[in-house]
């Protein structure tokens, strides 16, 4: 430990914050332990049926931690405060609380009575999943399959909401034949509807309607129990496989305090949490002209998913998940695995959350960061007309790469955020994992006369069409806290209205518009050519630009659902893929806070109703990375990884091209 880290430390221990390095620092296994023991102790510990659905940290307002993220970090007497947003079930009620660790005390407990739900348990999912497999119709109905109960594997799936007026905390069962192959979402026991009430927890419809084969088990493993296959490596001989780094300081070339990572030209936080997985923080660019660091990203992470799927039938309407507010993110993290989910050279780290009891969880390797030698160009040039030369120039690109994997039930998410030299951030996401299939007795294409919702991937198995939608938070400041969103709009202009004597007929110029409230800031892209930026109106280059950022959409895709379908309603901000809003601490999840069940009552579309003041403000860009999934055969039995994402790349943010100044070569 430095001289300056136990200053630091010691600072730090006077204020009953010990070892924490910065204001977003995840809740630690012990704060978590120490909040569950806190909310047990109060009148909510008389109530047996306490469970914990949401614990996290109730983050100290941003002015604090700008200040005291410049208050160069060693004074500290200014560390914001240390508190926790909770929300709890007891006696049937969801109870909202802050919880304020340095005083060991609840400031805040509130009875939520709106619409909607908080995210399930793992507990609950899992007593849910147990039950079919006791209740005598489920075992009548194995029997007249002629299956074998002992390899049936049921699942839970949330419901959504379809205009009921009374609502209940329910979840369906999904059961699955194992019967010689771990793919179990490739036999399906079709048919069978199961609605279980989680208050109660019992069955409390159940449907056998008609049955469907039992899609055969050969062809569907792609599990190998062998020994794990060496990580691939440039010409294809075995390579010892190490992990480097891991804090004993050797080879990396960045550096992790807590969870403050710096590398290159970049300084920023890395966060986790149950319901979002990873979160980046104050992400600040170091500009070598002004010799000082620039804000850029103060919060980035994934707001809300939205997965329908595209089959009316009653066995499959409801399949429409709002995997973050439902379940979370940061719940389904799985430890990742080196040389397969990230290279030799990664670090990791864990995150924590709280189970249903309150007590912490700890995820191993939650979380690596790497550096990437993508083998690409940074930038390159071939001057040939230097008189008796051939002079070429160029650099090789190496970013870093934050990267996280949440497996939500059939399918995997590979997020990653990946820092460039250039000063750019790329926000990736990877799909891969295995399609939610449906048993049908057609064997071939060729007997289907109806529609039957997706694409034969084997022998009575279809994959159903579905989209996903991953919706990114991003609270950018650029160079500063107030901001603005322009649109730069590419348009064609007849040269003759500039120049009669023009021999070209037309040109194409760029008119910037500043957006300045939020329902002009709803943008369907792909239709006209655009710039999307955000630019600090009160900073300037030295030639007079203005400092900002664009947006990079990949691909866009928007929900295909009709307005008046109901989970187009619950997820009604799918029909934009770009959003924009003022800052508002309390507006964090596109899909509203109490997404399972909800009504689509809260959420990025009711506030951006109010159409507030966006211009010079500080502002906060919703981006949706869609895919409208029509699965192949390729897909089966185990799905090749699908890239999406977008770049927020600066323009007219540096006095020039950035990598110069840190040439891996020069
Ligand atoms: C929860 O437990 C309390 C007693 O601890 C009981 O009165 C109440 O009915 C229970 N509620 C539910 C929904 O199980
Ligand atoms: C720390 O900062 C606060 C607020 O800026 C100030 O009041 C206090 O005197 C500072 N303490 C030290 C030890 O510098
Ligand atoms: C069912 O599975 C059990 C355990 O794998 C096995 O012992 C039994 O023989 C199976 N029964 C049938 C009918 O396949
Ligand atoms: C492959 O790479 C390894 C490690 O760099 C090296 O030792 C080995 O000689 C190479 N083999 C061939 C066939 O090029
Ligand atoms: C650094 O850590 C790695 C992985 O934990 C370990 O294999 C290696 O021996 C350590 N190196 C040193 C110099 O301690
Ligand atoms: C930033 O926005 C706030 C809130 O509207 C405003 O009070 C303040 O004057 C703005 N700051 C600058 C530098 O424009
Ligand atoms: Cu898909």
């Amino acid at each position: 430990m430095t001289l300056q880290l136990l200053i630091v430390a010691i600072l730090l221990q006077c204020c009953f914050i010990p070892t924490l390095l910065h204001p977003l620092d995840p809740l630690k296994p012990s704060e978590i332990n120490q909040i569950s023991l806190i909310i047990q102790k109060s009148h909510l510990g008389t109530y047996s049926n306490l469970t914990f659905h949401f614990v996290d940290l109730d983050e100290p307002e941003k002015g604090e931690v700008l200040r005291w993220l410049s208050s160069n970090k060693h004074n500290g007497s200014s560390f914001p405060y240390r508190r926790a947003k909770v929300v709890v079930r007891a006696g049937g009620e969801t109870h909202e609380l802050i919880v304020d660790l340095a005083t060991s005390s609840i400031t805040l407990d509130h009875v939520y009575t709106g619409h909607g739900f908080p995210p399930f348990t793992f507990t609950e999912l899992l007593q849910a999943s147990r039950l079919p497999l006791k209740d005598p119709r489920f075992q009548g109905s194995i029997l007249s399959r002629d299956l074998n109960l002992s390899e049936v594997t049921c699942l839970p799936f949330t419901i959504g909401w379809f205009g009921e007026i009374v609502t209940k905390r329910a979840l369906k069962a999904l059961c699955f034949y194992r019967g010689g192959t771990t793919n179990i979402f490739s036999r399906p026991i079709e048919g069978v509807s199961i609605l279980i009430d989680v208050e109660s927890m019992q069955i409390v419809r159940y449907v056998d309607r008609f049955r469907a084969p039992l899609p055969r088990a050969d062809g569907t493993d792609f599990h190998s129990s062998g020994p794990a296959p060496d990580p691939p490596h440039g010409n294809g001989t075995k390579t010892r496989f190490t992990i480097r780094g891991q804090g004993n300081g050797t080879k990396n070339r960045f550096t992790i305090r807590g969870h403050e990572v710096k590398w290159a030209n970049w300084a920023f936080h890395v966060g986790f949490n149950a319901r979002a997985g990873l979160v980046i923080s104050t992400a600040s660019v170091f500009d070598t002209e002004m010799k000082s660091f620039r804000r850029v990203l103060y919060r980035g992470h994934v707001s809300e998913t939205f997965v329908p799927y595209m089959d009316p039938t009653s066995e499959w309407y409801f399949r429409t998940f709002m995997d973050i507010g439902e379940f979370g993110f940061g719940h389904s993290a799985v430890s990742l695995v080196p040389a397969i989910d990230c290279p030799g050279n990664a670090v990791y780290m864990d995150g924590y959350m709280a189970g249903a009891d309150g007590q912490a969880l700890r995820v191993p390797r939650a979380i690596c960061i790497f550096e990437r030698y993508s083998g690409d160009v940074a930038w390159r040039h071939t001057e040939i007309g230097v008189p008796g030369q051939v002079i070429t120039s160029g650099d090789t690109e190496v970013n870093l790469v934050v990267r996280m994997v949440a497996t939500v039930g059939n399918y995997d998410y590979v997020l990653d955020w990946e820092f460039k030299k250039s000063g750019s951030i790329k926000v990736g996401v990877s799909l891969t994992g295995v399609l939610e299939m449906k048993a049908t007795s057609y064997a071939h294409n060729a007997h289907v006369s109806e529609d039957v919702h997706g694409t034969f991937v084997a022998k009575n198995t279809i994959a159903v069409h579905h989209d996903h939608f991953l919706t990114y938070y991003l609270d950018l400041d650029i160079d500063g806290t107030n901001n603005s969103f322009v649109k730069s709009k590419l348009k064609t202009i007849r040269a003759k209205d500039v120049n009669a004597n023009a021999p070209r007929k037309s040109y194409w110029t760029v008119e910037r518009e500043t957006v300045e409230r939020e329902a002009e800031a709803r943008t369907r892209l792909g239709l006209e050519p655009i710039e999307l930026l955000v630019v600090n109106p009160n900073k300037r280059t030295k030639l007079g630009n203005q400092v900002g950022y664009r947006l990079n959409t990949g691909q866009v895709a928007s929900s295909l659902l009709s307005d008046d379908d109901y989970p187009q309603i619950r997820a009604s901000y799918t029909k934009y893929p770009l959003w924009v809003t003022p800052y508002s601490k309390l507006e964090r999840w596109a899909g509203g806070f109490y997404a399972d069940r909800s009504r689509g009552d809260d959420g990025l579309a009711i506030w951006s109703h109010r159409n507030r003041w966006i211009a010079n403000q500080d502002i906060v860009v919703w981006y949706t990375v869609g895919f409208h999934h029509v699965p192949r055969q390729e897909d089966f039995p185990v799905m090749p990884t699908l890239y999406g994402g977008f770049e927020l790349r600066p323009t007219n943010f540096f006095e020039r091209n950035p990598l110069l100044e840190q040439c891996s070569r020069c």
